[in-house]
């Protein structure tokens, strides 16, 4: 090659060989498998510090539901015997500590920049690299370019008139200021999902007044949290081994998988004894260690809705305020499950009010407090537990342009399109972890991100041992991926019900219609099929 030539070359190579975007539980493992590789790679975060979610959510009784020791990484046998969790399912701090530990034992830290919003990425077909544009006006250029955004992690406010002119304190939930204090105030929660239910069980006995504004009711289970005795903590670390092993066996990757027998073939006795000791146990296993037909038999569903239902008149002491927290529009487990503590006993206080907005719709908030069609209520506080522009949210908020100058938010405005949740054809070079569509947005989340990780960083080595520039999912693969996980949407209870994983969002414009944004066939089978396409030289994928 000429002198000239050689000089052209240089002068197209990008800055970097990887960018990742996301500090979090994904961006984490990603950024430390790419190093073991060799790679040359940045890590840009908007926080000012590693732990996305753990990062951000520090709301009041912000923590796990799935079980703490199968939500830490497990390819370190050393950290996983150097770490101790406090309880069955930790709090956010601790969970934040943690991931801060996994950071320094790695050693991460030369590697990652705070502070750093990714505001636009654009490809650019000559130099086959991407240009990645931040905040401050700074510009990057790498080869590779891997999403690690988060699943919730645009937070969406409500349409409600008046949020500005609120002249006590206000937050939504994602963005709440470290050790908030609501001691001895007039509180008004919006929103009764996951965040809300642990948001207003933790502060009811804690503030002056609480006043919920509930739109629908959750169906919420008992967590049954614990702290960890130097017993059990000495069977968890002797167990790892057993405990991942059994979590690549279920569906979603937690320690409960469903229950196959065939609801009818049981006998009503045996199955209200074993919803009660489901009701009794640890954990998630009231939604995903029941019976399988619970969430295909619109029957069986019904049944244990009814089971559940009575479990909330027992627990809630006012009849009225009982049959409000029963949902009525869908059947138990067919949105996403709140696990609680003590959440329906909150509504027995004197101190706590749970307003319907459907019988009495927020009119305005006000800068006392929030207006109602029946009364103004003053606050000292308002918590919106509102929610977020799921999956998909994310990367809406950066401009990314692919190779033929088309915009992902547009090419994805009626819901995403992926090759395996992993990438999208028309953005060459850019890795979607854990993305819509992918395995890991519908399972215990290290567990699927884990797996995930491994295979792109096989997939980067081999696209640096071949010596390539440009890799992109084909349009065809596209299309049968975007088929496949539309087929697990038949006769599905899940995907038929308005909640975020089916990409409902009354908050977010268009998000008023059924969007494929999760992956229902299962670990498993994602697993299997990931293997698959590396073993036939990443068949689906093109390169040059
Ligand atoms: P969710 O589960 O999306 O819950 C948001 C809640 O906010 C839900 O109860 C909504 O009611 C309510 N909401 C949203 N907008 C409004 C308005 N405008 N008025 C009244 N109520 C409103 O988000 P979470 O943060 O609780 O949980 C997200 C996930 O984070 C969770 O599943 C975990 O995996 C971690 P709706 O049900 O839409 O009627």
């Amino acid at each position: 090659m000429t002198d000239a030539g050689k000089a052209t070359l240089h002068a197209l190579q990008p800055q970097h060989e990887a960018i990742i975007i996301g500090a979090g539980v994904c961006g984490i493992y990603m950024l430390h498998r790419l190093i073991e590789l060799g790679v040359d790679v940045t890590l840009l975060e908007t926080g000012e510090g590693p732990g996305g979610t753990w990062y951000w959510n520090r709301y009041p009784g912000a923590r796990f539901d799935s079980e703490s020791y199968t939500y830490g990484y497990s390819f370190s046998k050393k950290l996983l015997q150097e770490w101790s969790w406090s309880e069955h399912f930790a709090g956010q701090p601790e969970t934040l500590r943690y991931l801060t530990h996994v950071v320094d034992e790695l050693e991460l830290l030369p590697h990652m920049r705070f502070g750093c919003t990714v505001k636009a990425a654009t490809f650019d077909e000559d130099s086959r690299a991407w240009t990645v544009e931040l905040e401050n006006g700074e510009t990057l250029t790498t080869r590779l370019l891997l999403t690690a955004i988060g699943m919730l992690s645009a937070a969406t406010m409500p349409r409600i008139e008046g949020v500005d002119s609120f002249q006590g304190k206000s937050f939504h939930t994602y963005y709440c200021p470290e050790g908030v204090r609501v001691d001895g105030k007039r509180v008004a929660v919006i929103g009764t999902g996951a965040t809300g239910v642990q948001v207003i069980a933790d502060i009811a006995d804690k503030v002056a007044e609480l006043t919920v504004f509930q739109r629908r009711p959750n169906w919420c289970a008992p967590l049954h949290n614990g702290p960890i005795d130097g017993e059990e903590q000495a069977k968890i670390k002797a167990s790892y081994d057993e405990i991942f092993a059994r979590c690549r066996k279920t569906p979603g990757g937690f320690l409960h998988g469903p229950d196959r027998r065939e609801f009818f073939k049981i006998s009503k006795e045996e199955r209200l004894e074993f919803w009660e000791a489901l009701y009794r146990s640890r954990g998630f296993g009231k939604w995903l260690g029941n019976f399988r037909d619970v969430f295909m038999d619109p029957r069986a569903n019904a049944e244990y809705s009814q089971f559940i239902a009575d479990k909330i008149r027992e627990r809630v002491d006012d009849p009225a305020t009982a049959e409000k927290l029963i949902p009525q529009d869908h059947g138990f487990g067919t949105r996403r499950v709140p696990l609680e503590t003590h959440y329906y006993e909150a509504y027995n206080r004197d101190n706590v009010h749970l307003v319907d907005v459907n019988e009495t719709p927020i009119e305005r908030v006000t800068p006392k407090g929030i207006k109602t069609s029946e009364r103004e209520y003053e606050f000292d506080v308002i918590v919106y537990a509102t929610g977020f522009d799921a999956i998909t949210g994310a990367f809406d908020r950066i401009d990314i342009t692919g190779s033929n100058g088309e915009k992902l938010r547009e090419k994805w405005r009626d819901g995403p399109e992926t090759f395996l949740g992993l990438g999208t054809h028309g953005f060459p070079n850019l890795l979607i972890l854990a993305g819509p569509q992918s395995g890991s947005v519908s399972t215990n989340f290290p567990r699927g991100i884990e797996e995930t990780v491994d295979w792109s960083t096989q997939l980067i080595g081999y696209f640096r041992a071949q010596d390539y520039r440009r890799m992109e999912p084909t349009a065809e693969a596209e299309k049968e991926w975007v088929e496949h996980v539309k087929s697990f949407y038949e006769g599905n209870m899940i995907a038929d019900t308005k909640s975020w994983f089916t990409g409902y969002n009354s908050n977010v414009d268009g998000h008023d219609t059924l969007r494929y944004m999760v992956y229902f066939g299962g670990a498993p089978a994602y697993r299997e099929r990931l293997a698959e396409v590396a073993d036939h030289d990443y068949e689906g994928f093109e390169f040059s």
